[in-house]
């Protein structure tokens, strides 16, 4: 059995409504997902609290600070519903002090499909939590494959950004934690999404190597990032690897991807993984335009497993909630425990 960790916190994030395509529309990160994701494992362990240190090491505290108080700075305001921008600094981006809450958010926000709502801060917060227990039976070598059963998902956030329904970015807390333990780490996204978040925060750093498989963003979200032509730069020149593919990919085409991954993580010298799993690659997923079917999860997961490296699933999108439950068990199916 592979062990899982879960924290019901996380079920206190519940945005109404994103905007999307000039319409508020249901949230697709919803409330569900979390217990479809719970169907798949029979047992989850309360996280330990590691406290803020390891979430300052990837994220702004001037970030952190704002989003842990941007609800309750928006209903000071006297404002209704969820935290929403609606002005954006693309250009001149820079920390100016400024003072309300609809001013400050534009700095931190990429998109409109990422409210915060009452619930947001624990939830993210709780999520952090999850991922870094999660990595500590690693470390200490007493497990091969462990579980972070995250929502939110985490991948889209940066440093002092939030996006794609991402607040704080797991994935990257539990990189740089690994870091700091000593060990050379990969992680490895397959998510449907790009996971620009982590590629901006680690851009520039030679560990952890970021390898993304994704839909290929001239069509896909987040647009600006993914692109085959992203390497890194300076320390972490080679060590971002994107590989775009169509929609409409079957397992035929994904599964030479992702051994080019695994190449690359294998000759890069990866002694841990962490593998942000969106279930959106699903041939059912309502917002994603690949084809994988269940039964393929697990195959990928045995080549990943081949690998022989300790590894830690860190679940990111997923919104085919009918099958998510199923889609996730048979990635589990696939990696010894
Ligand atoms: C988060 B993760 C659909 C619009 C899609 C946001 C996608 C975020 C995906 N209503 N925009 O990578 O699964
Ligand atoms: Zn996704």
């Amino acid at each position: 059995m592979i062990r899982t960790w879960f924290d019901p916190a996380q079920r206190a994030h519940a945005p109404a409504v994103e905007l999307h395509n000039g319409a508020f529309v249901p949230t697709a990160d919803t409330q569900s997902r979390v217990d479809a994701l719970l169907c798949a494992v029979p047992d989850t362990e309360a996280p330990d609290d590691h406290g803020l240190a390891p979430i300052l090491a990837v994220h702004d505290a001037a970030y952190v600070d704002f989003l842990r108080n941007a609800h309750a700075d928006w209903q000071a305001a006297g404002w209704p519903g969820d935290v929403f921008p609606y002005v954006f600094p693309i250009v001149g981006r820079r920390p100016l002090a400024l003072e309300r809450i609809d001013a400050r958010i534009g700095a931190h926000a990429y998109d409109m499909a990422t409210p915060i709502a009452a619930g947001t801060w624990d939830a993210a917060y709780a999520n952090a939590q999850v991922a870094l227990s999660a990595l500590a039976p690693l470390l200490a070598g007493d497990a091969r494959t462990t579980l972070a059963l995250c929502r939110p998902p985490g991948h889209h956030a940066g440093r002092d950004y939030f996006g794609g329904y991402c607040y704080l970015n797991n994935a990257a807390i539990a990189a740089q934690a690994a870091v700091d333990a000593g060990r050379r780490v990969a992680i490895l996204d397959i998510d449907y999404h790009h996971g620009n978040g982590t590629q901006d925060i680690f851009y520039g750093s030679a560990n952890p190597l970021f390898v993304s498989i994704h839909a290929d963003p001239v069509r896909d979200y987040p647009f600006y990032w993914g692109h085959a032509d992203e390497e890194g730069e300076g320390e972490g020149a080679g060590a971002t690897i994107n590989l775009p593919l169509p929609q409409g990919t079957t397992l035929a085409t994904y599964r030479p991807a992702l051994a080019r991954a695994l190449a690359a993580i294998s000759a890069w010298g990866a002694d841990i993984i962490l593998l942000s799993f969106g279930a959106d690659t699903f041939v059912g997923d309502p917002i994603s335009h690949f084809a994988l079917e269940t039964a393929d999860y697990r195959l990928l997961a045995q080549d990943i497993a081949a690998l022989g490296l300790p590894t830690l699933i860190l679940m990111e999108g997923g919104y085919a909630v009918d099958a998510l439950g199923a889609n996730l068990g048979s990635l589990l199916s696939g990696f010894p425990a």
